[in-house]
């Protein structure tokens, strides 16, 4: 049973899902805010079930980001409000950069706070308010499920930089589309690290995919071709090809990711058609300059940010929604098959903002 991750794509699950959209905040309040929201607390007969465990995932992910910003916030705010003067403001805007929401978002929501209450004092209800709304404007977006080929396979290209979780996102995905009942064929193309290849076998052996490998050293993009010929010939539903990480100002392996799209459109002109950057929500903004150059030049479609759950940085989405101008389609919460989730902005504001906030 997937949380929701398919958006409205899973025609017998219509109804749960425009209710399971948890835009609903008291969706799931009864958990704590580290939430309880694994994989243990949703029967699939059970809709309220999945709600609150979809909602309780992404607090689960924002965990230490709630925690930092919480006991800030209630610091600052403390039970009988502040008055809203320079000094107020300073502190706010320094407390609201460490979640590293950037300094666009952060001077947004202080300048907010200081045109509504400016001479006089606010209270924690009227901050969480203010906030939640500003990042709403900010990150404004509707929920992006993968985009799905109109006929044949649909070919999924994954890229980012060392490390950022590409081939640990193609497993979570690969286990949400199996478990969709679709056919999978992953292409191993990041043949320059001697692990990668295997990593990426282990995940699909474990997972029951069919899987596409060249030898390491060998051409990324005529593995790609291969991976997307087979998925072709074995009328799979989705095709995921990995590719090794790499920094926008490596000029050859940028064009190598060009290279690849070429190839794949030698097969099925469309592809690729999606192209997912994943970036490291632990990295914070460094994730957002590392990367910055991917999604020009390898024409990405969303955006995949990974290992949400470790880090107090969890602001960070609401740039990145910014910096790219991508949907940011799902969430890394961790290590596992499981741990990924359908970005919401209404449920992520939420789980930062939980019932519990600016509570002992
Ligand atoms: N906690 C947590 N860890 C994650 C998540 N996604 C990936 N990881 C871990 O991050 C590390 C790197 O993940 P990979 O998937 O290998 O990253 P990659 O981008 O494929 O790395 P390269 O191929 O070397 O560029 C691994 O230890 C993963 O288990 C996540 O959502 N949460
Ligand atoms: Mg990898």
């Amino acid at each position: 049973m997937a949380w929701n991750l398919f958006g409205g794509k899973k025609k017998n699950e219509l109804a749960e899902t425009s209710e399971s959209d948890s835009s609903n905040p008291e969706d799931g309040e009864s958990d704590s805010p580290a939430g309880d929201g694994g994989s243990s607390d949703a029967s699939p007969a059970d809709p309220t079930a999945e709600k609150k465990g979809f909602f309780g995932r992404f607090k689960q992910a924002l965990v230490k980001t709630y925690s930092v910003l919480n006991t800030d916030v209630r610091d600052l705010l403390k039970n009988e409000g502040r008055l809203v003067d320079d000094d107020f403001l300073k502190e706010l805007f320094a407390i609201l950069i460490k979640t590293d929401m950037g300094a666009g978002p952060a001077s947004k929501i202080r300048d907010e706070i200081k045109s509504q209450f400016r001479g006089r004092k606010v209270y924690m209800a009227d901050f969480i308010a203010t906030a939640k709304t500003t990042i709403r404007e900010i990150m404004d977006q509707p929920e992006r499920p993968i985009e799905y080929a109109e006929s044949g396979p649909t070919i999924v290209m994954v890229c980012g930089v060392n490390g950022a979780g590409k081939t640990t996102s193609i497993a979570k995905l690969t286990n949400m589309f199996i478990k969709d009942g679709k056919k999978v064929v992953l292409g191993a193309g990041d043949t320059f690290r001697a692990a990668a290849v295997e990593q990426l076998n282990v995940w699909a052996n474990r997972l029951g995919a069919e899987i596409v490998m060249g030898s390491q050293g060998g051409d990324p993009a005529s593995v790609s071709y291969r991976a997307v010929e087979a998925a072709v010939k074995s009328n799979a539903d989705i095709c995921i090809v990995d590719t090794a990480g790499r920094l926008q100002t490596q000029t050859n392996l940028m064009d190598q990711l060009s290279k690849i799209r070429n190839v794949m459109q030698k097969v099925v002109p469309e592809a690729p058609h999606e192209v997912l950057l994943v970036l490291d929500a632990t990295a914070g903004q460094n994730a957002i300059s590392q990367a910055k150059g991917f999604s020009a030049a390898a024409g990405c479609t969303g955006i995949v940010l990974a290992k949400l759950d470790g880090t107090a940085k969890g602001g960070v989405a609401i740039p990145i929604r910014q910096e790219f101008d991508l949907p940011v389609k799902y969430i890394g919460l961790g290590e596992k098959e499981d741990d990924i989730a359908l970005f919401n902005v209404d449920t992520y504001v939420d789980a930062l903002f939980p019932e519990s906030f600016g509570q002992e």
